[in-house]
């Protein structure tokens, strides 16, 4: 079976009542989509994005226990008591304020599968990565340390988002993008029975103008879109040209 198509937006800690209004505007194109659609709101908006009924709802983390000690946190069964069926595990911005390792990683998306979450799990070189030559050897590594035992194509979505590309408007080439998605599918086939089904998005200022162009490099199954999921009109482009 191929990939499923998905495409996910990312809203990190912006959005309100008015952007959840945007929503509305995206029913019709969402009925129409060949492809999932998905919105992470930060985690007071899912039950709202639930109610409306139009999009796969997602958390942007969640902690590694099923309950405790641990203030501020969410756990994955409560994201999906709350409708989401997804959950954003490692992004970037995570790994960096909050310090999360591949270790941490790995025990999220665990907790994840077991909430009956899909995991999608980041990853990503840096720019002195990139520029050091270490891209390939940084993405393998994160990729082996992230996923745990147990993950399928079913309960699991890789993000190649690199650090450098993120809300800065630079794009890689679509060689960059090409080759890191060829060392991805590699690695997950190697490791899991159904690695060849696993879908795979590209992550970093993604938008309208360049979406059907990353869409069509292989091994590119979605986008995990930041700045532009937080209007329907800049959205709904990468929708439609998935
Ligand atoms: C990468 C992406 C969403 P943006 O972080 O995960 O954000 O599209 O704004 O670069």
């Amino acid at each position: 079976m191929a990939p499923r198509k998905l495409a996910a937006g990312n809203w990190k800690m912006n959005g309100d009542l008015a952007t959840l209004a945007q929503i509305n505007a995206m029913a019709g194109a969402v009925r129409g989509a060949s492809c999932d659609v998905l919105i992470c709101p930060p985690a007071l908006l899912v039950p709202a994005l639930v109610a409306k009924g139009v999009v796969r709802v997602g958390g942007q983390d969640c902690h590694a226990e099923a309950s405790g000690a641990h203030t501020g946190d969410i756990s994955a069964a409560m994201l999906r008591d709350a409708g989401a069926t997804h959950v954003i595990l490692g992004h970037s911005e995570r790994r960096a304020d909050h310090h999360e390792t591949d270790d941490v990683v790995r025990a999220k998306a665990r907790a994840a599968h077991q909430a009956g979450l899909v995991a999608i799990i980041c990853l990503g070189e840096t720019g002195d990565q990139r520029d050091a030559g270490q891209t390939l050897e940084v993405i393998a590594a994160q990729l082996a340390g992230s996923v745990p035992e147990g993950a399928t194509a079913a309960n699991t979505v890789i993000a190649y988002e690199p650090v450098w590309a993120i809300g800065t408007g630079r794009t890689p080439t679509t060689g960059q993008i090409a080759e890191v998605h060829a060392r991805l599918r590699a690695d997950l086939s190697a490791r899991l029975p159904d690695g060849a089904e696993v879908s795979l998005l590209y992550g970093g200022s993604v938008k309208g103008a360049n979406a059907a162009e990353i869409f069509a490099i292989p091994h590119v199954d979605g986008a995990l879109v930041g700045g532009a999921s937080l209007t329907a009109g800049d959205f709904l482009p990468i929708v439609t040209a998935l």
